[in-house]
């Protein structure tokens, strides 16, 4: 069939941010908004001309239609083959083993991660490459560029696809093959992970919460811990996957996820509690009333990842986001392995992982994965805690305590302020970036900064420099405080303040990590002029 040429013209603002473009959904609903930007990620790699695709996403209100619209699109494309997970659904990770197992030329993943669905909510799509990961800026730079110029899109008119139906089908001379979305990826995780020895943990009487919040990774962990690894039924709640997530946001972290954090700190607690985000790749792990910060997770998951078969060699190196605390990098120096910062977002683990570099990586922002795919993995954090806990017999409050006890903790928090008015979010980052000469020795909260920068990035594989990744303010005695706008808000500016602080006392690890940052908040907020040119007299959301 002669594809359809439509008209249109160039859409303002489809610049994809962190991870891919994210707009309200009513945005990516309006007329050849969606369209634009699928044919500007179709021209931005060169083409879709015989490629296969990797099509998916979480489930959220419009994932469906958008999917038969880049069906149609990728055969007006001529494209050869389409492989798409059953009911229009793959989990961010499995999309990416997907595209690598079948050695495709990339994938289109549709999801806002961690933000809310609907049709007044969020949507967001990313074109991830044949290693199975994010695009890098190159690709995406590229993809922006189409959308600033584009005048016209390909689309065939087609009968709907069932998307329900396993089997495959012809789209206009493109084969569609819709699979299981599950089945690769369970096969997968029980080929890294000790599944006979987590097994057995739930057999003699382990109890488990995973909270699915309504999103993606329901079907994946009912399928691998109640199916697989025989623990109760049950132990998988909100498992069905909603268009809305139930009206709440998928994001693992105390605040959403308080259902699983009232539960953990009950009287009648299991003994391990974990949730995943509305896309599958973020990961929350809280133990009997133990909160597990994604940056101890990332280093006691890398201190004790040879415990699983797949890592039972040693690992090559660890990296981490700039803004994560620097506890794997101690992990990382007592291995006398490599340890590499790298700005904001998974895309910039690829190549360290594609060369070898590193085995695991992580992000404060609940990111936790390893070179098993491309993406951050949800599900794959969890299966290596409850490895460990299986190998080591210890509770997560213990494993956490001789952590510390060998390594010192980082106290660490994330002060966000969201929908914040972007000029006073962007002059407060100007204020910040005008003032970094004159900032080492001021005195503020009652600590004295040490040094100030703007953090960049000079890829060591590829050598391609990325700039201002984040302000970091040093203190003296060894706390920092960095600033950054979050690169996934859809609405306003989202200004993100991480705060650290290292302790080394062994009498001092106990403490709760805000009164124990006080010094470094209110500094902070003094050095940033947070409350004044914010407006907020506090944050909306601390993690
Ligand atoms: C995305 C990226 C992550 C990154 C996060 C940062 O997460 O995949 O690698 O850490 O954004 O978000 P922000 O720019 O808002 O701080 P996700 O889970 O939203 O895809």
């Amino acid at each position: 069939m002669t594809p359809t040429v439509i008209q249109t013209q160039p859409i303002d603002g489809q610049k994809p941010g962190t991870s891919g473009l994210r707009k309200k959904t009513r945005v990516f609903m309006g007329e050849h908004y969606l369209e634009n930007y699928v044919q500007a990620i179709f021209d931005g790699i060169g083409g879709v001309e015989g490629k296969t695709l990797v099509v998916g996403g979480d489930g959220r209100y419009f994932n469906d239609r958008a999917i038969q619209v880049i069906l149609r699109m990728a055969a007006a494309n001529l494209a050869q083959r389409c492989i798409v997970g059953a009911g229009g659904i793959l989990s961010t990770p499995a999309a990416s083993h997907l595209i690598r197992k079948r050695g495709t030329d990339g994938g289109l993943i549709l999801s806002a991660s961690h933000n809310p669905g609907g049709p007044e909510e969020d949507f967001g799509l990313k074109y991830n490459g044949p290693n199975g990961g994010p695009a890098n800026e190159g690709v995406t730079d590229k993809i922006y560029a189409r959308t600033t110029e584009l005048t016209e899109y390909k689309v065939v008119e087609a009968a709907e696809i069932d998307l329900g139906t396993l089997g495959e089908s012809d789209l206009s001379g493109m084969a569609v093959e819709i699979v299981d979305p599950v089945n690769d990826y369970a096969e997968l995780m029980e080929s890294l992970f000790d599944f006979a020895a987590i097994g057995e943990l739930f057999a003699n009487g382990f109890r488990m919460r995973f909270d699915a919040m309504h999103a993606v990774t329901g079907p994946y962990a009912t399928e691998i811990l109640e199916n697989r690894l025989d623990a109760p039924s049950g132990t998988v709640s909100n498992g069905t996957p909603l268009p809305d997530f139930g009206g709440g946001h998928p994001d693992p972290n105390p605040i959403w996820a308080n259902e699983l954090m009232d539960e953990m700190y009950g009287s009648d607690a299991p003994d391990f509690g974990a949730a995943s985000d509305g896309d599958g790749d973020r990961n929350m792990i809280v133990g009997k009333g133990a909160y597990v910060s994604p940056s101890d997770s990332l280093a006691v998951l890398a201190d004790l990842a040879h415990l699983a078969p797949a890592y039972a060699e040693g690992l090559s190196g660890i990296a981490r986001s700039m803004p994560t605390s620097a506890a794997a990098d101690r992990v990382a120096k007592a291995k006398g392995i490599e340890a590499f910062e790298t700005p904001t977002g998974w895309k910039f683990f690829g190549n360290l992982l594609d060369a070898g570099r590193v085995t695991i990586c992580g992000e404060e922002s609940a990111g936790t994965g390893s070179n098993h795919v491309r993406e951050k993995d949800g599900l794959w954090a969890v299966l290596l805690w409850l490895n460990i806990l299986a190998k080591t017999g210890k509770s997560v409050p213990d494993l956490l305590a001789d952590h510390w006890a060998r390594y010192g903790r980082n106290y660490y928090s994330r002060h966000d302020y969201e929908a914040v008015d972007s000029d006073a979010a962007n002059g407060l980052m100007q204020n910040l970036r005008d003032n970094l000469a004159t900032l080492p020795g001021q005195s503020a909260g009652g600590l004295t900064v040490e040094s100030a920068d703007e953090f960049a990035y000079d890829d060591p594989v590829d050598g391609s420099h990325s700039a201002a990744q984040g302000i970091r303010i040093f203190f003296e005695g060894g706390g920092r405080a960095v600033f950054r706008l979050s690169g996934t808000g859809t609405q306003g500016a989202t200004l993100r303040v991480y705060l650290e602080l290292l302790e080394t006392q062994t009498d001092q690890l106990q403490k709760d990590p805000q009164d124990a940052l006080a010094p470094i908040i209110s500094a902070a907020d003094a050095l940033a002029e947070i409350k004044s040119r914010t407006g907020r007299d506090a944050p909306d959301v601390i993690t």
